[in-house]
């Protein structure tokens, strides 16, 4: 076998992040991949995510901060672009209780915003028809970041660290224990510590563990949607990133077209439930649908039928807050899970956590929000 000073399962966002946090800190650590790389099976593939410091926590606001600072750093120490500014209009019922959350949040936290009232709003942003009644803040901070870059740079310095990477390496069993044996298709590992990064895969390694948390894995629809004049809603004429709330049943987001001139991605913040590994058997289509309506009345400028969808998978606790913690029976397996469709833009500052906790050392956040122990009824061994 071949020992480690840290195993991470699982090259997505979170897992490379937490390579790299790991490698800085001098310790051996290999990463591991069931997937060639690159890939788009997972969370992580893809051009863009959204990135924003606008939240309804302030735990997670916080983290943003670091976040941003963190992302910032990587652009340097690898010399390329992974963030570029637009801003985010939030749009929503004006006194709906999610969007006074997001208000207040952005508030009590400094966060540099503009309100745009009705004139400001069409005057600024004339390609929209605001839902009535509806109110519009820009989160100014607010951009995109280039995720399959992003990824990609993630675990270029990891490498550069001395980290180790094995794609295409399935882990088939772990034996919990001090070090914690991992065994994959075709190799042993040791390690004093275990990371398991896994997205929709979680629940799969934690059952070597007796550990099954309460998560939903949903296929998602990543809808891309034609610009009946070209750059009329493009990153280059500076179109802000938008999530609206309070019109459907679950938010919309949607980003400026950038990867495919003249296709805007906007999706529904939710999907159906689908099996990691058959991710292509749900074809369930009834988001897009409600996309389509959202689009004929709210942007008049895109043809209502999208002209790409494009897979991805979201990773869903009840609460929609993270999974950041130690196994509750063997601490020196680490968990980083449940993302819940809003976790790309942390990953430094994760990784940074999960290195943490790997390592022994006290938390740089209070992770009570991220506990394994808010799933009671859950989060018990699995017999
Ligand atoms: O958290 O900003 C977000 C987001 C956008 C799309 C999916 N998640």
């Amino acid at each position: 076998s071949e020992d480690f000073d840290c195993v991470v399962v699982g090259a997505g966002i979170q897992g490379s992040f937490t390579a790299y946090h790991l490698a800085k800190n001098n310790k051996r650590t290999l990463l591991l991949e069931q997937f060639v790389l690159p890939h788009s099976r997972g969370s992580s593939h893809g051009q863009t995510r959204i990135i924003r410091k606008a939240y309804d926590q302030d735990f997670y606001t916080h983290m943003m901060e670091e976040s941003y600072q963190l992302w910032s750093q990587l652009e340097k120490e690898a010399g390329v672009q992974l963030y570029r500014r637009t801003g985010m209009l939030l749009m929503g019922p004006e006194m709906g209780e999610e969007f006074l959350l997001y208000k207040n949040t952005m508030e009590r936290n400094g966060i540099p915003t503009v309100t745009l009232d009705p004139a400001e709003f069409s005057a600024h942003i004339p390609h929209v028809n605001r839902c009535p009644g509806h109110a519009a803040i820009v989160d100014t901070t607010a951009g995109v970041l280039y995720a399959d870059r992003a990824l990609r740079t993630a675990q270029e310095v990891f490498q550069r660290l001395g980290g180790v990477i094995r794609d295409g390496e399935k882990v088939i069993d772990i034996k919990p224990g001090t070090p914690v044996t991992v065994t994959t298709a075709s190799r042993i590992y040791r390690a004093k510590s275990l990371v398991i990064t896994a997205g929709p895969w979680a629940n799969i390694l934690l059952s070597h563990t007796n550990l099954h948390l309460p998560l939903q894995v949903l296929k998602i629809n990543v809808c891309y949607w034609r610009e009946r004049t070209p750059g009329m809603y493009s990153v280059g004429k500076r179109f802000p990133c938008f999530l609206q709330m309070g019109s459907e049943e679950h938010h919309i987001y949607g980003l400026p077209a950038n990867e495919y001139p003249g296709l805007m991605k906007i999706c529904y913040h939710v999907g159906s439930e689908t099996d990691p590994d058959e991710r292509d058997r749900q074809t369930d289509r009834g988001d897009i649908a409600i996309l389509s309506r959202y689009i004929s009345r709210q942007f008049p400028g895109l043809v209502p039928v999208p002209a790409v969808v494009e897979s991805c998978m979201y990773t869903v606790t009840p609460d929609h807050h993270f999974v950041l913690d130690c196994h509750p029976s063997h601490r020196n397996i680490v968990i980083g899970a449940g993302f819940s469709g809003h976790g790309f833009k942390f990953g430094p500052v994760v990784g940074k956590v999960l290195c943490e906790l790997a390592l022994g050392r006290m938390p740089s956040y209070d992770l009570s929000p991220f506990k394994i122990q808010r799933f009671p009824s859950h989060s018990k061994a699995a017999l």
